[in-house]
């Protein structure tokens, strides 16, 4: 599929809805935002829903409240639909329940993604660009390519977009399409230093205890390129947080001089969320795989059913293996 096919696809439905996955970040919401402008400003009637709320820190993308959470009228919404637009997913299912709704009303869906196909892989039509940094920079390609005048409101959602998924211009996916990115926003007089300010200096309180008390638990293994770290819903009472003050940890502790890995294991009491980021050395995305999830190479998550114990020593376990085999191959 071309840019040219996802834009007449988008020219001959008029009642489009726009999804992303659960837990929600800067690209989908980015992205959403962008997409949302571009089909408001040509005529269409178009929501944005997804199963989660959006997180505190995007507040600033939804002063006209365009994201809602699923709820009745965004499900009658969805149910009365000809098109569905779902960007920024790996897998159906994180839809959440927004998935069903499509599955049981047998919606036409456009999936624009970056990320590499799972299994499950029921979209209608889709267009994947596993080398581009972000949703919103597949969005910017796209308003070139048909000539679409990119407003400043979209410009706002690309760039919010691309300075997440590329860690500030940091990270290995970095390009040189995501810095004219930041060219074009800034000769059309987007505040970015606001938009930083906005996502990254905004921590909560209880953010930052919450940080601390887990520095001051952090393990070492794997003679110190493994970091990790656990977390469950009493130490984010304890601190009187929320379920969004830990984004971003997983990537922070990558930061520790000699790790490669780092990971979280969020217990939710019966099942486990792992999350993983790599330095660049190990595919993260292999263990994440194992225990039943996927990802990027350095960045992947899971999933796990089962005691915290038992699925700690599990990743723990594969981890080590993985690692220990690495070396092993690479010496000899
Ligand atoms: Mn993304």
């Amino acid at each position: 599929m071309d840019f040219h096919q996802i834009k007449s696809i988008i020219d001959k439905h008029d009642k489009i809805f726009i999804s992303s996955h659960i837990n929600p970040d800067g690209d989908s919401l980015g992205s959403a935002y962008a997409m949302y402008k571009y089909l408001d400003s040509i005529g269409k009637d178009c929501i944005i829903v997804n199963h989660s709320p959006i997180p505190e820190v995007y507040n600033f993308l939804n002063e006209d409240n365009i994201f809602q959470e699923l709820d009745g009228d965004s499900a009658s919404f969805i149910k009365k639909a000809d098109l569905g637009l779902i960007l920024d997913i790996g897998d159906f299912y994180r839809l959440g329940d927004v998935a069903f709704l499509v599955e049981e009303n047998d919606i036409q869906t456009l999936s624009i993604d970056h990320h590499a196909k799972s299994d499950n892989d029921l979209f209608k039509n889709e267009y994947i660009d596993v080398k581009a940094s972000s949703v919103g920079e597949i969005l910017y390609s796209f308003f070139k390519e048909i000539d679409q005048k990119i407003s400043e409101e979209m410009m706002l959602g690309i760039y919010v977009a691309v300075l997440t998924d590329t860690g500030s211009f940091r990270h290995s996916n970095t390009t040189d399409l995501c810095h004219q990115v930041a060219v074009d926003a800034i000769q059309m007089g987007l505040d970015i230093s606001k938009v930083y300010q906005n996502i990254y200096e905004n921590s909560s309180i209880s953010r930052m205890k919450l940080l601390g008390n887990v520095i001051q638990k952090l393990n070492y293994d794997c003679d110190g390129e493994l970091v990790w770290f656990s977390l469950n819903h009493d130490m984010i009472k304890e601190v009187n947080g929320s379920n969004q003050d830990f984004d971003g940890f997983t990537d922070f502790f990558r930061g520790i001089k000699g790790v490669e890995v780092s990971l979280m294991l969020y217990d939710l009491g019966g099942k486990v969320r792992l999350s993983f980021r790599s330095k660049g050395k190990y595919k993260v995305s292999e263990i994440a795989k194992k225990m039943g999830g996927g990802g990027h190479p350095f960045a992947a998550a899971a999933l796990v059913e089962g005691e915290f114990s038992d699925v700690k020593s599990t990743v723990l376990n594969l981890m080590s293996t993985y690692i220990s085999k690495f070396n092993e191959d690479n010496l000899s």
